[in-house]
């Protein structure tokens, strides 16, 4: 029955495939100004049809590996989509770079996958590979990070997070603790390394953190810097926050990454962290940065779930299948302090 469905589905490609070569002969295509690919340049290619016949052939084009995070989505997504359950898994890291996904994508195209799935590292500029994608009649699923589109039809399902409500959740997690600490109404100077400019996971966290900021007087965001979800430029970054601001009560980093760097940058200046010294908020909830948390370094972790690759093999079979799919599925994550680390540091897988 799957090979079946996989014959009809192929055929459907070969006519997808020929309307490309047509457009490519004659310069036209549905959508002005879509320029069709020529090269391949990913780092994997498709093996012949014949050894791959009964699997779902899939092209991966990962941001990068910027980070504990990463590489953990990364894994999940090789670890569900596997030979054993169906797949043939083309992956390719792009190194931050939007143009080296660009490219990965155009080459999953020319080798015509039957799917192609990719964490976009910024949320604008894919309007015209997706339509390439379109014409060749191959879905998209994006993961992780969002993307802004002009119509949701480039795209055939999203699984990612929340990254909004992330950045509300540390503020709000933020409110409650001043007033614990009985400083709800003091001045409180903060400083926030930010993630990749313009990635959803930036634009998301600031502009959640942001909406609760704006709820209070006395918050005073004294600088917002861009250090790429990287340790080292987390330490570069924090370094820089120190020469120019002597009074920071709290630092706001957008990853657990940054905010080892971030740590470290403080460690040589002599400043105390967590309980009693400058609070620390953190984002990803690795392994790390529950630990650090647990050492009582940082004040709390705001966790953004990695593991989507069960999930994103289960849409794609569920497509195979004909069934309905969601347009967009948000991975479950918690708020990680003191008081219940010890129940999940334990078993964290990354
Ligand atoms: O927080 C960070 C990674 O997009 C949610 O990217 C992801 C972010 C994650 O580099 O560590």
């Amino acid at each position: 029955m799957k090979a079946g469905k996989r014959k009809v589905k192929r055929e459907s490609s070969r006519v997808s495939a020929l309307l490309l070569c047509l457009a490519l002969l004659t310069g036209c295509s549905p959508f002005s100004g879509v320029t069709v690919p020529t090269t391949q340049t990913a780092e994997d290619t498709l093996p012949p049809e014949e050894d791959i016949r009964n699997l779902i052939s899939v092209g991966f084009s990962q941001l990068g590996a910027e980070s504990a995070w990463r590489i953990a989505n990364t894994e999940s997504i090789r670890g569900a989509l596997t030979k054993e359950d169906g797949f043939y898994l083309l992956s390719d890291n792009a190194r931050q770079k939007k143009e080296n996904q660009i490219k990965a994508i155009r080459s999953y195209i020319s080798q015509r996958v039957d799917y192609i799935v990719f964490a976009p590292v910024t949320e604008e500029g894919w309007e015209t590979v997706l339509q390439e994608a379109q014409i060749a009649g191959i879905p998209v699923i994006a993961i992780d990070r969002s993307i802004e589109l002009s119509s949701r039809h480039l795209l055939t399902s999203w699984i990612g997070e929340d990254m909004r409500q992330e950045g509300e959740k540390a503020g709000l997690w933020l409110e409650d603790y001043l007033k614990e600490c009985g400083r709800q109404d003091d001045p409180i100077n903060i400083v926030v390394l930010q993630g990749t400019q313009g990635s959803s996971a930036q634009l998301g966290r600031t502009i959640g953190f942001d909406s609760i900021a704006d709820r209070h007087d006395n918050w005073n965001i004294l600088e917002q810097r861009d250090a790429d979800f990287t340790t080292a430029k987390g330490g570069e970054v924090m370094e820089t926050f120190l020469k120019k601001y002597h009074d920071i009560d709290v630092v706001v980093s957008q990853n657990d990454d940054m905010t080892a760097g971030a740590l470290e940058a403080m460690d040589r200046a002599g400043i105390t962290t967590g309980e009693g010294g400058v609070t620390v908020l953190s984002f990803d909830s690795t392994r790390a940065g529950l630990q650090l948390l647990k050492d009582g370094r940082i004040n709390v972790d705001i966790e953004c779930n990695p593991l989507s690759g069960p999930l994103l093999a289960d849409v794609i079979h569920r497509i195979e299948n004909g069934e309905e799919i969601e347009e967009r599925y948000y991975m479950t994550e918690n708020v990680f302090t003191a008081d219940n680390v010890d129940r999940y540091i334990g078993h964290r897988a990354y």
